[in-house]
């Protein structure tokens, strides 16, 4: 509770104290970062996507800025889930039970599943497959654009745990609510919507890509209306029952709102920790507290949907 507003949402049956999280992806490196993000006012963290083994990830270049985002090809660079252990356990020593979600992948199903056996070892609270990293080949789109994949995918890995399971969704499709429905059928608890958008950057002098990978994710605001339309396309379609976390360009008070108001039950953080860092998680808190009070509402729960047909 903060003042008169209720900020508590729910995620696949997991309390969270306000609807933010950290995405996967930015400032997860360790237990300490995501904690940080935590005592900043995160509800609940997600970590980097981690596979079997460890990876180095591309080499240099693999971030470009503009004002209007980020393009980034990282190439999933981890440590390996077993290796990650101490982070987790950072983590809770100094977050407590506040939930943490094990982003995972890997190069065929069964590595999806082992990995996400091995992160529920370690003590997360919930999986979140990442089936829509769009920087290396045979290691997420190809998972995650077929709905035929996405369903195997998904009751794969919920068979290989007991907790709650997230799918990760792609923007580069031309059917989301497909892709959604493919992953609610295979068992997801939840969705995440949506990744980066693939996207090049062009070096006019070299005339090749800046970034060494050619293609990167896009993040940060020029993302934001593409994943409130994701969110709204799947939060309208009638036979959607799991809920759907958003995230893409949030950066404010007034985008997470809108994102909650178009469907999601929460939302995830990335680009604008990267830049300003972790106290845009008060900020963001106090600002949906402020509007909560303005227009009259008393808990977080009555935006979910509230611009959708049969919302409020
Ligand atoms: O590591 C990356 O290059 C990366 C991943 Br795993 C992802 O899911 N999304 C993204 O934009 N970059």
């Amino acid at each position: 509770m903060e003042g008169q507003t209720d900020l508590s949402t729910e995620i696949a049956g997991i309390e969270l104290a306000n609807p933010l999280m950290l995405a996967s992806g930015i400032m997860d490196e360790t237990g300490h970062s995501m904690a940080n993000a935590v005592r900043h006012g995160a509800g609940s963290v997600v970590t980097k996507s981690l596979s079997m083994e460890p990876r180095e990830g591309h080499p240099n270049p693999v971030v470009y800025e503009m004002d209007i985002g980020m393009i980034n090809a990282m190439g999933l660079p981890n440590p390996g889930v077993e290796a990650y252990a101490e982070e987790i356990s950072s983590f809770r020593k100094k977050a407590g039970d506040t939930p943490i979600f094990a982003s995972i992948f890997g190069s065929s199903i069964d590595e999806y599943a082992h990995a996400a056996s091995k992160a529920e070892q370690l003590g997360v609270d919930g999986i979140e497959i990442n089936g829509s990293c769009p920087n290396a080949k045979g290691l997420g789109l190809q998972f995650g654009q077929s709905p035929g994949v996405i369903g195997d995918l998904v009751s794969a890995v919920r068979s290989a745990v007991t907790i709650p399971v997230l799918f990760k969704l792609t923007p580069v499709t031309d059917d989301i609510v497909k892709l959604a429905l493919a992953a609610q059928e295979g068992g997801a608890h939840a969705l995440v919507a949506i990744n980066t958008m693939k996207v090049i950057k062009l070096d006019i002098r070299t005339k090749r890509p800046i970034l060494t990978n050619g293609f990167g994710g896009l993040s940060g605001p020029a993302l934001k209306p593409i994943g409130v339309r994701c969110v709204y396309e799947i939060c309208s379609d009638e036979r959607m029952e799991i809920p759907v976390i958003g995230v893409g360009g949030i950066s404010t008070a007034e985008d997470a709102i809108e994102y909650m108001m178009a469907g999601a039950s929460a939302v995830q953080i990335g680009t604008a920790v990267r830049w300003q860092g972790p106290s845009v998680f008060e900020e963001i808190n106090e600002g949906i507290s402020s509007f909560m009070e303005e227009m009259g509402y008393s808990s977080i729960k009555e935006l979910i949907g509230a611009a959708l047909e049969d919302g409020e």
